[in-house]
């Protein structure tokens, strides 16, 4: 009698072990995931940075956040070229966020500085 106790104590600990283990593990996989698949969230990040917008070209789905973050040491501007989307001078660390609802090719560009180009393809 105390053996097969002490087997399904064992047995018990196992599982507890493996029920501990799986949330853990599919933690750590939705968060992979979540990582490397920019296009397929919601949200999508644009950075200012040396007179360039990286990645200067992003598709993301319908209604999907886009922020862009100025991390250069002047200002620049988030316009669209037919200024529809229009964000006020960034200064450094400043962001801007704009919701893409209806699908398209939205290619912007700087005010400040027009050679500093950028496009969001919205499917
Ligand atoms: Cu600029």
């Amino acid at each position: 009698m105390e053996r097969v106790s002490r087997v399904v104590c064992i047995a018990a600990l196992i599982l507890g072990l493996a029920g501990l283990a799986i949330p853990i593990s599919m933690n750590i996989a939705s968060v992979g995931g979540r990582a490397t698949a920019h296009a397929e969230s919601a949200t999508a990040e644009v950075k200012i940075d040396n007179f360039t917008f990286t990645p200067a070209t992003i598709t993301v789905p319908v209604g999907a956040q886009v922020t862009w973050t100025n991390r250069d040491d002047i200002p620049h501007t988030v316009v669209s070229d037919d200024q529809a989307i229009k964000s006020k001078a960034l200064d450094t660390d400043d962001k801007f966020t704009f919701t893409f609802s209806k699908t398209g090719t939205y290619t912007y560009f700087c005010s400040l500085h027009p050679k500093m180009k950028g496009k969001v393809v919205v499917q």
